[in-house]
């Protein structure tokens, strides 16, 4: 017996040898997407109630867990992008607002991120898409030469980049340290004070407009549309907005592809929904709502052509997918494409008040989703989540050691993510236009603290800040509506403390 057992233990270590690592590399290093979409409501999903037909991103909600009390941590794309990165808050430390096209960058070069923490754990790491942390040092970026520091400095071995926003200039795209397609002899030049060069802006020339600006946004014109900020020189390295999105896609192909061996993680950072929401061609018109519409349908199927992608590699079982949005929806964002005139009853918030920009639930109470492999499918949370949280939460999952010190805002809830636990965070913050901080406690209580402030956000978006002089208390089960300030004076003590002691900490 003892004779035909020893090859059979043999036979086996063996297998385990072989076989181990595959299974390891399967289950606990899954390949991750973090899709970040940009201004993007839980009412523009179809599965959350929106009236235009998200079917791919609906396949994420229908196999995938939702947490319905997901946060990014400002109402704003910079600030957010700066916490999910870093773990950090980003009001800790002034000049983290929305950053300017020429802003030098943000996240000091070799600290510690989320793509560093999966670069540790021996994933080769992308961001392909919006960036707008700023790049290069304190002079700014230097369009015509190396762009540096960015995103390879702080743990992304690669980068495909719309350097700030599609509304800002320049409009190129930045490849890892340098801008695609620029000719040397035509070379870039930004101004974000005074005009520069001679090119048209939408002041003098809005005869050239393809897309009629409503507030800001008048300055340099490129492929038709005027924007934040003056350029001149690069003309070989525009962009073409209708092709941005296919862009992105074919861009996180390339990067896949050469991943090869390595599992790997990818920020895709979609320019959709924001503004100028100029569609492809083949979206143009194909949604009742407007150009706000076809873009929705647009991202749908670039979340699409990456679930394609997943399928025909036969990667779809070792990736996770984690779907959310940088803060709320906005309607007119500054561009005149009939975004408000034309929601009819689609409710882009999904019932949240406020919006883009407030105080209120809509500024950063945004979809979150986790698809892949051993995830419940169609299931929900209703624990509190941040996306602050990412990087422990990675950390976590990959047995990775991180800096509390630098990640300091970040918790692990791995297991809340996977769905395999029933709690989240006690308490997170959120951030408002002009620096306000709000505050949500896990038993679904909102405090915003008094302050001054306009009613309305001021530059034009009709949204309501959510700014009152008095304190504000509302449950959330209820939307914010009625304030319980009054009624429920302890209650009011005990979340301005418990904010103060998160502000202090
Ligand atoms: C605002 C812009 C808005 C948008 C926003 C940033 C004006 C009047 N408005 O200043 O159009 O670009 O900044 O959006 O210029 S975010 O999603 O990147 O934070
Ligand atoms: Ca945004």
């Amino acid at each position: 017996m003892t004779q035909v057992k020893k090859p059979l233990l043999f036979i086996y270590l063996l297998c385990l040898v072989f076989y181990a690592p595959r299974i390891y590399s399967q289950e606990s290093k899954p390949n991750v997407i973090l899709i970040y979409t940009d201004d993007l409501g839980f009412g523009d999903i179809s599965f959350c109630g929106g009236k235009i037909p998200t079917p791919n991103i609906d396949r994420l909600f229908k196999d995938g867990l939702s947490l319905t009390n997901a946060y990014s941590t400002a109402a704003t794309c910079t600030p957010s992008r700066y916490s999910l990165l870093t773990g950090e808050y980003a009001w800790r430390a002034k000049g983290r607002g929305v950053a300017p096209g020429n802003a030098s960058a943000l996240i000091s070069a070799g600290r510690q991120t989320l793509a560093s923490v999966f670069q540790k754990a021996g994933y080769k790491t992308a961001v392909v898409g919006k960036w707008h942390l700023g790049l290069g040092g304190k002079e700014g970026p230097d369009w015509n030469g190396e762009i540096k520091p960015g995103p390879l400095e702080i743990g992304f071995d690669h980068a495909f980049l719309i350097p700030a926003t599609g509304d800002r200039i320049p409009t190129v795209f930045v490849k890892d340290r340098r801008v695609v397609n620029l000719d040397p002899k035509d070379p870039i030049q930004v101004s974000y004070g005074e005009k520069i060069g001679d090119w048209p802006t939408g002041k003098e020339n809005p005869e050239l407009l393809t897309t009629m600006y409503s507030h800001g946004h008048d300055q340099t014109i490129t492929n038709g549309i005027s924007r934040i900020g003056y350029m001149t020189g690069g003309t070989s390295a525009l962009w073409r907005d209708e092709d941005i999105s296919d862009r992105l896609v074919s861009e996180s192909f390339l990067f896949m592809d050469k991943a090869e061996e390595n599992p790997f993680f990818l920020y895709f950072s979609t320019h959709d929904i924001h503004v100028p929401r100029i569609a492809h061609e083949r979206f143009q018109g194909k949604s009742d709502f407007g150009p706000r519409g076809d873009v929705i349908i647009q991202l749908d199927e670039a979340v699409g052509a990456l679930l394609d992608y997943l399928e025909r590699k036969d990667l779809l079982d070792q990736t996770l997918i984690l779907f959310s949005s940088d803060n709320g929806p906005v309607w007119d964002d500054g561009y005149v494409d009939q975004a408000f005139e034309l929601i009819a009853d689609h409710d882009a918030t999904g019932g949240l008040r406020g919006g883009k920009y407030s105080a209120f639930e809509g500024g950063t109470r945004v979809p979150f989703v986790v698809f892949g492999p051993g995830i419940p499918k169609g299931e929900s949370r209703n624990h509190i989540f941040s996306q602050v949280d990412l990087l422990a939460s990675f950390a976590g999952l990959l047995s990775v050691e991180f800096d509390p010190n630098s990640a300091v805002d970040s918790e692990n809830h791995i297991d809340l993510l996977l769905g395999k636990s029933q709690s989240g965070r006690q308490g997170l913050v959120q951030e408002a236009i002009q620096n306000v901080l709000t505050y949500v406690s896990e038993e679904g209580f909102k405090y915003i603290p008094p302050g001054k402030g306009p009613d309305m956000v001021p530059w034009g978006p009709k949204i309501e800040t959510g700014f009152s002089e008095k304190p504000q208390l509302y449950r959330l089960d209820q939307g914010e509506y009625e304030n319980l300030a009054e009624k429920m004076p302890e209650k009011v003590a005990q979340l301005a403390a418990e904010l103060d002691a998160i502000i202090f900490k």
